[in-house]
């Protein structure tokens, strides 16, 4: 199956080496397969590194933002420069275990067949969190899923697996990579939450704080929550399937 893996990276300099190691298992014996990692103009010595390792590994693709623009715009700058229809997004802090790759897509396999809008969504069932950062994601997630009915416990896990063009006509904002299943389901979409690993970040720090993820989180959630209740749909039933075979 061909697909593109998206990583967005903000000064993780520690990070790189290890997680692109175990990214190349997952990668070994595959064609058609590429890993994008989005650079967002870090100041640490991530650019370097991530020049030093495209040379190594073929299947490697830097992009580096002229300014930093945040973790969805790079998200989406990853998206609009894949190569392949099929993408799964990863931290870039080592928190996600490349080793789910291959279930996300097997799962997004069955799940999207006669499905055009699919989202596979990691749920960190066993976070290696602090225990308040674990107890203010209960809550958000708990409020999130009230308001827009996502029916997803980890909105914000960053493993994921989607269509590169179903993607790109989610509507685009800061901080949207946090509520991209109910963004999905807004668009009569379906959203699957499969169990993934999660692991403690060994290195650099976490470029979030609780003020400002609250912040933010509240006025994106009533943004969300107005788009849904004023979205358009255009579901249609087709006599004759004119993309057959197109599948990814
Ligand atoms: N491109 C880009 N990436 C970012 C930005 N902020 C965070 N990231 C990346 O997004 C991923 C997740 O960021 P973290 O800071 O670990 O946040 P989190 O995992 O949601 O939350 P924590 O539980 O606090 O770790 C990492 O790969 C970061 O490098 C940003 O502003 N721009
Ligand atoms: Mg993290």
């Amino acid at each position: 199956m061909r697909f593109s893996v998206v990583v967005p990276v903000l000064n993780e300099e520690e990070n790189i080496t290890p997680l692109l190691h175990e990214l190349s298992a997952v990668m070994q014996d595959k064609q058609e397969v590429e890993v994008i990692y989005v650079d967002d103009h870090s100041t640490d010595r991530t650019p370097e590194i991530l020049t030093r390792h495209s040379a190594e590994f073929p299947w490697l693709r830097v992009i580096r933002l002229r300014r930093q623009s945040g973790q969805s715009a790079a998200l989406r700058c990853g998206v609009q420069h894949a190569a392949y229809p099929l993408i799964v997004t990863l931290d870039g802090d080592g928190q996600n275990d490349p080793a789910d790759i291959q279930q996300l897509i097997d799962i997004y396999r069955r799940e999207s067949h006669e499905i055009t809008l699919c989202l596979v969504n990691g749920h960190r069932v066993t976070r290696k969190d602090s225990g308040w950062r674990r107890w203010t994601s209960f809550i958000a997630n708990t409020v999130r899923s009230h308001v827009l009915s996502d029916d997803t416990p980890d909105s914000g896990c960053g493993i994921k697996a989607f269509p590169r063009d179903g993607f790109l006509q989610l509507p685009s904002f800061n901080h949207m990579h946090r509520f991209v299943p109910a963004l999905i389901r807004q668009r009569g979409g379906k959203v699957v939450s499969v169990a993934v690993h999660h692991r403690g970040r060994s290195s650099g720090k976490s470029h979030y704080g609780t003020l400002d993820r609250l912040a933010a989180g509240i006025i994106d959630l009533i943004g969300v929550y107005w788009l849904g209740r004023r979205a358009i749909r255009t579901d249609t039933t087709m006599e004759k399937k004119h993309h057959e075979g197109q599948k990814i």
